[in-house]
């Protein structure tokens, strides 16, 4: 199915797609979390909520492949390097105790992927480091794994994981359709030059379209691939 993209129609094999879903976490939407720690708006984040759950609930229905990444650190730290623990320069850090418990830390509250688009039992879970979704992941070896061959990216944010991470799968072979709406940032121009990398030069990185486009050109009933 040809989905309207740019810069020019992506052609979904839904059997070889995953819908990859980064960093939908409370710690970069809710107040309290890594995110307002480094003096953000997380408000600014939420307007990707809606579109992700549309785009989530039809991609389930058509029975497609899910997997959902979230960033955040080992308890003891011991995999966070010491240069992004001295980032940010306020007074709190990774690591330090916040409303939704220790900041960007692995079984802590603020580490959850929020409500609205919590994971199913079937679909993985990639637990990252850092910005990009291969790094120290295993996520590469479970899409071989499951003939995964294009991703169709979503989440947070725009600029940082969602980019970081489709310029890895891209030098690993994959093709990468990133949702437009499905995305936010901090900054909104950065989101919109974030998309604009990634489409630019004949698609350079991948292509962009809209949740609407995307939904549209899903099979009507479920594959047998399944929940991923
Ligand atoms: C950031 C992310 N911005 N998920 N993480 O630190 O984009």
């Amino acid at each position: 199915m040809a989905i309207p993209a740019e810069p020019y129609a992506f052609e979904l094999n839904p059997a070889a797609a995953a819908l990859l879903i980064i960093d939908m976490q409370r710690d970069f939407l809710e107040p309290g979390g890594f995110g307002a720690m480094l003096g953000n708006d997380v408000g600014l984040l939420r307007r990707a909520v809606a579109p992700n759950q549309r785009l989530l609930a039809a991609w389930r229905a058509a029975g497609l492949a899910v997997i959902h990444t979230r960033e955040g650190h080992r308890p003891d730290l011991a995999d966070l390097p010491p240069a992004k623990l001295a980032r940010g320069g306020g007074p709190t850090r990774i690591g330090d105790a916040g409303p939704m418990g220790r900041i960007l830390v692995r079984g802590e509250a603020g580490h959850d992927i929020i409500p609205e688009l919590r994971p199913l039992p079937g679909e993985p879970v990639i637990d990252k480091p850092g910005k990009g979704a291969f790094f120290a992941t295993d996520l590469h070896a479970i899409l071989r794994n499951r003939g995964i061959a294009q991703l169709v990216v979503t989440g947070v944010t725009t600029e940082v994981c969602v980019n970081t991470t489709v310029r890895e799968a891209n030098d690993r072979g994959y093709d990468c359709l990133v949702v437009a709406d499905c995305c936010a940032s901090y900054f909104p121009e950065f989101h919109e030059m974030g998309l604009r990398m990634i489409q630019a030069q004949g698609g350079i990185f991948g292509w962009v379209a809209p949740s609407e486009a995307v939904i549209a050109g899903l099979p009507a009933s479920g594959l047998s691939k399944g929940a991923a």
